[in-house]
């Protein structure tokens, strides 16, 4: 039997690393989209891949942009691919207020040209799509938890461009009867996080400071609440939702909710640091309360201001509190979340503070690091 073809867009990207290893591993052919840069950027998929030279490849990349219709339109024509998963966007909220232009043109027409595309070539009941839809589309939120069923009202530029995917994969379903559906995610991390997202610079930032790399974490509002997963589990349910008889629309999510503040108390834990927190708002500040040497050997002492509130990463509108129930993925496609929110803590907390010893260790022997955070 023919191996079944993947499409990737995005596929450089937290996800998209995730997802190639989990369709190599189903024995699929997988192709990925990954635009031009000037530097490779490939760190995330490097250990899987496989260059032009070698024989009998599975994992193959082609250059394209989500803003470019003709590179859509030649690789999905030379693909032929069984499903597309449009993972690719402009996804950092808060750079979406700096480049709103840029963040409509691929996070809402990105999906456009793709599905067109799809269309064009007579694809329509070959292909099967996944659209990266997001909790970001509930924003101000109007029901608790967030379901399928629950109204929209996005709360970023970034928002309301993946409304406009959300609502056109729905309309290319409904209109060519395309199998195209979006998986409404909530927030998920990992080691392989970016990192400027908030949980990513909280474990890196702390694990650099209890090794004396860096002094202080600065971060925005310590309040938002977020129903964090695990991007592993995550992947496994964009496959599943395109190997259902008929196309539907589903929320992945834990159903449990932790805000910014909690997530720096249990990074902070698991380096053996207890902090206490003072003030309020933009003047609040998180102190070492206490150290737990047995832990790590942490280079902070009580007494030491480790994070600051800087309100310059506040949100001209922020997306307070989501929390997703995914009883409808659990009924109908049976799956569960397999990572705690402390596994997932403990798993980025250890991966970023192996990476701080490396730079610990480079910077002894004279080596010049990377120390930028933002
Ligand atoms: P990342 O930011 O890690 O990855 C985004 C990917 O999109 C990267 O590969 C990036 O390429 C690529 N990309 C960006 N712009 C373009 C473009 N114009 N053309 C082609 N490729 C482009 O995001 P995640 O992996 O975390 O998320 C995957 C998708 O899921 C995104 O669409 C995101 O909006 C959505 N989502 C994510 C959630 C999360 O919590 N992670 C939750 C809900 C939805 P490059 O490497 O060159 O930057
Ligand atoms: P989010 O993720 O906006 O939910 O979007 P992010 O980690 O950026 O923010 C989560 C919450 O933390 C608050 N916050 C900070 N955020 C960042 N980035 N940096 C900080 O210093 C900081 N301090 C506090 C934010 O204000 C926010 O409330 C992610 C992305 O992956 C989207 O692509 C995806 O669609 C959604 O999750 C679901």
């Amino acid at each position: 039997m023919e191996k079944k073809k993947a499409l990737i867009t995005g596929v450089t990207g937290q996800d998209g690393s995730y997802l190639v290893e989990f369709l190599l591993q189903k024995g699929y052919e997988v192709h990925g989209i990954k635009r031009r840069t000037s530097l490779f950027n490939t760190d995330r998929i490097d250990h899987i891949y496989q260059g032009p030279h070698e024989a009998n490849r599975r994992f193959i990349l082609h250059h394209g942009d989500l803003t470019d219709s003709s590179s859509l339109i030649h690789i999905i024509e030379k693909v032929r691919p069984d499903e597309l998963y449009n993972l690719a966007a402009q996804s950092h909220v808060a750079v979406s207020f700096e480049e709103p232009e840029y963040t409509a043109n691929s996070d809402a027409l990105g999906t456009l040209r793709l599905l067109e595309a799809i269309r064009i070539l007579g694809l329509n009941t070959k292909t099967r799509f996944y659209q990266a839809s997001t909790s970001e589309l509930y924003g101000l939120v109007q029901e608790v938890p967030q379901t399928e069923r629950t109204p929209f009202y996005p709360r970023s530029p970034y928002a309301v461009a993946k409304l406009y995917s959300y609502w056109i994969v729905v309309n290319y379903r409904e209109a060519y009867g395309m199998y195209a559906c979006n998986g409404i995610l909530f927030n998920h991390e990992s080691p392989r996080r970016g990192e400027t997202f908030v949980t990513r610079k909280i474990t890196r930032g702390l694990a650099r400071i209890v090794l004396g790399l860096h002094d202080c974490l600065y971060l925005g509002n310590l309040n938002a609440l977020r129903d964090w997963g695990h991007a592993r589990d995550y992947v496994e349910m964009q496959w599943l939702m395109l190997q259902q008889e008929r196309p539907e629309d589903f929320v992945i999510a834990t159903g449990e909710q932790h805000s910014v503040r909690r997530f720096v108390d249990r990074a902070a834990a698991e380096l053996g640091v207890t902090i206490a927190w003072q003030g309020t708002g933009k003047d609040e500040v998180g102190i070492v309360a206490a150290v737990d040497g047995s832990v790590a050997q942490a280079s902070c002492v009580p007494g030491q201001v480790i994070v600051r509130v800087d309100p310059r990463y506040f949100r001209p509108t922020e997306v307070e509190t989501l929390l997703g129930d995914p009883a409808k993925a659990q009924e109908k496609l049976g799956w569960r979340p397999r990572t705690s929110f402390d596994e997932l803590v403990a798993e980025m907390v250890h991966a970023d503070l192996e990476e701080a010893r490396r730079d610990q260790l480079c910077q002894v022997k004279g080596f010049q690091t990377f120390n930028r955070h933002e």
